[in-house]
């Protein structure tokens, strides 16, 4: 790989991932780096139509086995076509989700073996992981209050509380165990609090 580092925004939804991913998009190129932006399931062509699959509300119930497959199969074209050539030119690549949130949804979420995921994770990348990982994390009820105002709303999102805290519980395990590379940080204060936080991170980063 060329110098440039690999970023991915994690957390339930309506923490900020989104906002903050060109809050960072902007800190990044005003300390004159290139920076591509994409996000997960997608990110290409192909792996945008997969997105779709997933994401879509559908009459028809979605095997977990099937949920899971999509998310990688996604997950390879997107490091095929988009990640690792930005990376190889240079360029900082941050991803709006990446694989924290497979085991964070399809594992704690849908219950699913966390060895499966391992395998797959393997399998799809071999030892690729992101140098930083910025986990925003505060109680579920705040994010869903944050997203009332949106009225689309996909598969996951009409899952219950009680899913959405075990994938806040398995992103925190997450971080328990890759401690050098998840930073958690904390989405129940200002955004400019936020931001604050996410700077240091990113400055910690600069100076590796
Ligand atoms: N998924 C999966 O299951 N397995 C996988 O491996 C992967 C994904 C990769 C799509 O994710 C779904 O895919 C996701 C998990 C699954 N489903 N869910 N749920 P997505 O990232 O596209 O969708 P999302 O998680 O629902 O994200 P979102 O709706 O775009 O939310 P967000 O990006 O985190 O939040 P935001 O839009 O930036 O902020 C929400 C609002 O809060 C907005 O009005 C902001 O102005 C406001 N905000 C943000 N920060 C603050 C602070 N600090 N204070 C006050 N207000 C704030």
């Amino acid at each position: 790989m060329g110098s440039g580092k690999f970023i991915t925004l994690e957390g339930g939804e309506g923490l900020g991932k989104s906002t903050n991913l060109h809050f960072i998009k902007d800190f990044l190129e005003n300390n004159g780096l290139s920076v591509r932006v994409t996000r997960e399931p997608g990110g290409t062509p192909l792996a945008e139509q997969i997105r779709c699959l997933l994401l879509e509300e559908r009459s028809e119930s979605v095997a977990e086995q099937t949920e899971l497959l999509l998310m990688f199969s996604a997950r390879a074209q997107h490091l095929k076509e988009v990640i690792y050539p930005a990376l190889a030119q240079g360029q900082w690549v941050i991803s709006d989700r990446f694989t924290d949130a497979t085991y964070a949804y399809q594992g704690g979420g849908r219950a699913i073996d966390v060895s499966l995921i391992q395998q797959l994770e393997t399998w799809v990348q071999g030892t690729f992981r992101p140098d930083l990982t910025l986990l925003l994390d505060a109680p579920i009820n705040i994010g869903m209050s944050r997203m009332k105002e949106r009225v689309i709303s996909d598969r996951f999102e009409q899952e219950q509380f009680p899913f959405f805290e075990r994938v806040r519980q398995a992103y925190l395990l997450q971080a328990q165990k890759n401690p050098d590379r998840i930073q958690v940080v904390n989405a129940n204060q200002s955004l400019t609090a936020v931001q604050s936080d996410i700077v240091s991170h990113l400055l910690s980063l600069l100076k590796k």
